[in-house]
C-alpha cells in the first residue's frame, strides 16, 4: 500500500442542536479538521496514512486521536502537550424553524476556539520529530488553515516544502480560511502563493482562490502558478479542471441533493491522491474526487463515510460522472 502523511489541527466538533446557539442547549460531538479528515478518507481508499499533529492533554485530544486510529490512521507522531488545549469548532447549521434563520438550509457557520491551541504550537521542531514517518511516504499533504495557525506553524510548512523531495510528493490544499489570519492578514496572500509555488500537487477552490490571489478563472489561475506539476482548480459552476502537466482535463461535478458542505472539500483531495497513489490517470483522479466529495455533501458529519474501493473504482470508470 502507498503511504501518506497530513499535518495540521484536529478540531473536537460540537454541532449545536438545532441551533441557533443562543437556543441550543444540546450539542452533538464529532470530529473535524481538514488534514485528519483527509486522513481518513485516505485510509479508507487502501492507502497508509499518518497524522502530524498536536492535541492537548484533555478528553477532545484522546477522543481526536482515538478517532483516527480507529479509522487506521498512524497517530504515533501526535504529541501531547501537557498545557495547551486541544481546539474546538461549534457548527450552527442552517434552515429556519428551530435552526439558524440566518442561514440557508445547507449552509453552516463555525465558530473557531482554538487561539492558544495545542496544534497552534506545531512547529518545525514536530516535523524533525516525525522525520522517521516522513522519510517513509510517498506523499505529504497539509493545507492552508495549517499554514495559518501561527507563525510557528508557517515555518513548519514552509521548512517542509523546502525538504528535498527524496521522490516524496508535497500536495498544498488553499482552504483559506480569513479568520485564522487575523493578525497577520496583510501577509496572507504571500504566505499561501509562496506555498502554491513550492508544492507539486495544489487544490484550489475558485471562490477562495478569487479572494486571495484575484482570480476564479482556472486558465489564469494556471499561469499564474505554472510551478506545481499538478493543479486541481473547483470552479464555481460545478466543475473541476484539472492540470498535470502539459494536459488539461475539466470534469463536471455530480448533481446532488447536498446535504451539508463542510469536509466536501477534504474528501475530493482524499479521492484526487488516494487515486494519483494507487497510479491513476488525471481524470480518474478527479472523478474519485468528484465522488468522495458527493458521499460528504450527502452526509452531515465533516468526515466522509464512503463506498469500498472496488465500488468507487466502478463508478469512477462509469462515463459523465
Ligand atoms: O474542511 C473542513 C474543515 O473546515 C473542518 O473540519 C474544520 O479544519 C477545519 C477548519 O479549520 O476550518
Amino acid at each position: 500500500r502507498p503511504r501518506a502523511v497530513t499535518i495540521g489541527e484536529g478540531l473536537a466538533v460540537l454541532v449545536a442542536q438545532p441551533g441557533p446557539l443562543e437556543e441550543s442547549e444540546t450539542f452533538d460531538r464529532s470530529a473535524g479538521g481538514a488534514e485528519a479528515n483527509v486522513a481518513t478518507v485516505l485510509t479508507q481508499l487502501a492507502v497508509e496514512a499518518g497524522w502530524i499533529s498536536r492535541v492537548g492533554d484533555d478528553g477532545f485530544g484522546r477522543y481526536l486521536t482515538g478517532h483516527l486510529r480507529a479509522r487506521g490512521v498512524d497517530v504515533s507522531a501526535v504529541v501531547t502537550d501537557p498545557t495547551r488545549p486541544t481546539a474546538m469548532y461549534v457548527k450552527e447549521r442552517g434552515g429556519g424553524s428551530g435552526r439558524a434563520t440566518d442561514l440557508a438550509a445547507r449552509d453552516s457557520r463555525m465558530l473557531y476556539y482554538r487561539t492558544g491551541s495545542a496544534a497552534s504550537a506545531l512547529s518545525t521542531a514536530d516535523l524533525a520529530a516525525a522525520a522517521g514517518l516522513l522519510d517513509r511516504c510517498a506523499l505529504v499533504h497539509c493545507t492552508g488553515i495549517t499554514t495559518a495557525l501561527s507563525e510557528s506553524a508557517t515555518e513548519l510548512t514552509e521548512a517542509l516544502i523546502a525538504l528535498p523531495r527524496r521522490g516524496r510528493l508535497v500536495s498544498f490544499d488553499l482552504n483559506f480560511r480569513p479568520a485564522l489570519w487575523a493578525g497577520r492578514a496583510e501577509q496572507a496572500a504571500e504566505i499561501l502563493a509562496r506555498h502554491v509555488r513550492g508544492s507539486d500537487v495544489v487544490f484550489l477552490g475558485a471562490d477562495e482562490a478569487g479572494t486571495v490571489f484575484g482570480t476564479e478563472d482556472a486558465d489564469e489561475l494556471r499561469a499564474l502558478f505554472p510551478e506545481p506539476g499538478q493543479l486541481v482548480v473547483k470552479n464555481n459552476e460545478h466543475s473541476v479542471t484539472g492540470f498535470s502537466g502539459p494536459d488539461r482535463v475539466e470534469v463536471p461535478a455530480l448533481s446532488l441533493d447536498v446535504t451539508e458542505r463542510i469536509g466536501a472539500g477534504d474528501a475530493f483531495a482524499g479521492g484526487y491522491l488516494a487515486a494519483l497513489l494507487h497510479g491513476r490517470p488525471l481524470e480518474q483522479r478527479l472523478r474519485f474526487g468528484h465522488l468522495c466529495a458527493a458521499a460528504a455533501l450527502t452526509g452531515t458529519g465533516d468526515v466522509a463515510e464512503l463506498p469500498a474501493p472496488e465500488r468507487l473504482a466502478a463508478l469512477a470508470a462509469c462515463s459523465g460522472t
